[in-house]
């Protein structure tokens, strides 16, 4: 099926991506928190009235969840520690959601673990 495929055509080769670019503020995005490990900006195609990607600073390898190794435990705790603290700062805390995806198969597109803070609407389950 063709998004499926789309989907697969973005493989995790490694190289840098646009997160990258916005780490460096080389190009802009509308940060909601920042540290000395993580940031968090406003997705550019948000799926719900507040759509917030937190992601690491410094990629170490963690291109997804599913390369994570046991070295990543300390920043994949602080990803879902900032997460929270997202959520507080967007008047969220009484409902949201944090998503990951890992790999073509759960249309993960940019290759740099990132965790999708979503909240603002009232949220389904099964995931919508
Ligand atoms: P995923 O499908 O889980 O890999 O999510 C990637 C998200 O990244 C997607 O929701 C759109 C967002 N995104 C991609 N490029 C940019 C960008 O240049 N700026 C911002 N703010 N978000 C981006």
């Amino acid at each position: 099926e063709a998004s499926a495929k789309a989907a697969a055509a973005n493989v995790d080769s490694g190289a840098p991506t646009i997160f990258d670019k916005i780490i460096a503020k080389e190009i802009p995005s509308t940060i909601v928190y920042e540290d000395e490990k993580v940031l968090a900006f406003r997705d550019i195609n948000p799926q719900a009235p507040v759509h917030v990607l937190v992601i690491p600073k410094f990629r170490d390898g963690l291109t997804q969840l599913g390369k994570a190794e046991a070295r990543h435990e300390e920043i994949l705790g602080h990803l879902l520690y900032a997460s929270k603290i997202v959520a507080e700062k967007e008047g969220i805390l009484d409902g949201f959601r944090v998503v990951i995806n890992s790999g073509p198969t759960a249309c993960q597109s940019v290759y740099h673990l990132h965790l999708h803070v979503l909240g603002g609407r009232q949220m389904k389950w099964p995931p919508g």
